[in-house]
């Protein structure tokens, strides 16, 4: 047994949140406006959550819960909206218009902002707890109606104890609250054989949507952050060292695999973020143990294919906290007995779409001549058939009547 040095009785709460990514933060704003008590434990420090680069592209669903419980203001005032998006194969270019097929945009906006505002909103305005640079957090009587977490501070280096009815595990993809989950929970797992070199330029975007370009030499995308700086992407082995992409290898891939007739070249800049990131996927099924519930990439992981993964962890985040509120406020427990479930529907169905596009990205590049034709049958028929561009753009905004 781990000794603990709270002076006096371990503090109190009705819930824990472990970890200040979207998906915490967005249940602690919730948890707050409805005058809930809660802690948030975060491992990094303040200024390196608010710089952390990662997410741009958040679907309209998304921002109008986030704009409902007072969270979109800056975002609404500040983010670029996107209607079209252009796949580039074959030396040819060829424009998707979702906006005008489903009435919604993307928003474009890039995480950090979005965890500054939502730490912003949670901690100076709304009042609620937080610490920063937490060590060794651990989750103890998950099975009982009194959990508790207890965790390493950062300023004094002693252990502290906190009690509480429920704890939301929100810490990502490398948290601790998928450690602690039973040998009966279910984690089904995709690995696509995949790597991508996710990239940072310092440089404008080269176009006014976002790019794909599907190439034999592998898929490549360009995406707008910020009228300064534009991400792209590199289809690459698995696990390949940064190392062997030189800036000069990197543009002269990019130019070739986004190239198109009748395209200005791309705007080259310094690149800012250079890591290769894995393609792989992962559903916990219940995102649920005892008084844990999962939220976010803690639960599931979507391999930024789709960009789909910080829309999904708002997603639970807004259903996990209006259950919580309305289960302390004695007005319903419901919400929490359907989380799960209700969580996975979407969480599937984002999955499945992920799978598609993966093939529809990376089928020419296989070496494999039988998928190279049918990744070409499906990108023809988005731009042939009203019916196959009408469900794509669907599922690229998420805009399912229900999941
Ligand atoms: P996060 O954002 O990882 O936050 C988890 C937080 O928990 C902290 N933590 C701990 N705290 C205390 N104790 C521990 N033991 C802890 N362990 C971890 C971490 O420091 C962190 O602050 O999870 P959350 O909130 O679930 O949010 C998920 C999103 O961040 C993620 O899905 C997206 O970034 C995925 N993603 C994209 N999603 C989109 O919807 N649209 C996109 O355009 C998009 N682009 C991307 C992406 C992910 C990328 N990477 C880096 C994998 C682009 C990239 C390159």
């Amino acid at each position: 047994m781990t000794s603990h040095s709270n002076s006096g009785a371990p503090r109190r709460f009705p819930v824990v949140i472990v970890g200040a990514g979207p998906a915490g933060l967005t249940v602690g704003n919730i948890l707050r406006a409805a005058g809930v008590d809660c802690l948030v434990l975060e491992a990094e420090t303040r200024a390196f959550i608010e710089q952390r680069p990662r997410a741009g592209v958040i679907e309209e669903w998304a921002v109008r819960g986030l704009q409902r419980r007072g969270l979109a203001d800056t975002l609404l005032a500040r983010a670029q909206l996107h209607t079209e998006c252009e796949f580039r194969f074959a030396g040819e270019r060829f424009r998707f218009g979702y906006g005008e097929l489903t009435g919604q945009h993307h928003f474009v906006y890039p995480q950090p902002l979005l965890v500054t505002d939502l730490v912003h909103e949670y901690a100076d305005a709304r009042g609620g707890e937080i610490r920063f640079g937490v060590q060794d957090v651990r989750l103890h009587d998950l099975e009982t109606s009194r959990p508790s977490v207890s965790y390493t501070d950062a300023d004094t280096g002693e252990r502290q104890l906190v009690e509480c009815e429920f704890v939301a595990g929100c810490d990502g993809a490398r948290g601790v609250s998928r450690t602690v989950l039973p040998e009966t929970t279910h984690i089904a797992r995709h690995d696509y054989g995949i790597g991508w070199l996710a990239l940072l330029a310092e440089a404008p975007p080269s176009s006014d949507c976002v790019l794909f370009g599907i190439h034999p030499n592998g898929f490549a995308g360009h995406m707008a952050r910020s009228p300064e700086v534009t991400r792209y992407y590199l289809e690459c082995p698995p696990g390949d060292d940064p190392e062997n992409w030189s800036h000069d290898r990197i543009w002269a891939e990019l130019h070739q695999r986004l190239g198109a007739d009748g395209t200005p070249p791309l705007t080259e800049g310094p690149l800012i973020e250079k890591r290769v990131l894995d393609m792989h996927n992962y559903v916990v099924e219940p995102m649920t143990y005892g008084r844990l519930f999962l939220a976010g990439d803690s639960a599931h992981l979507t391999a930024p294919i789709a960009a789909k993964g910080m829309n999904l962890a708002l997603h639970d985040a807004f259903l996990l906290g209006d259950a919580l509120v309305a289960h302390l406020g004695k007005d319903d427990g419901s919400g929490l007995d359907g989380y799960s479930e209700a969580c996975l529907r979407r969480v599937w169905d984002y999955q499945e779409f992920s799978q598609w596009l993966s093939e529809v990205y990376h089928g020419t590049s296989s070496g494999d001549e039988y998928r190279a034709g049918t990744t070409f049958a499906r990108l023809r028929r988005l731009f042939t058939s009203p019916a196959a561009a009408a469900a794509f753009a669907e599922q690229y905004l998420g805009t399912a009547a229900a999941y």
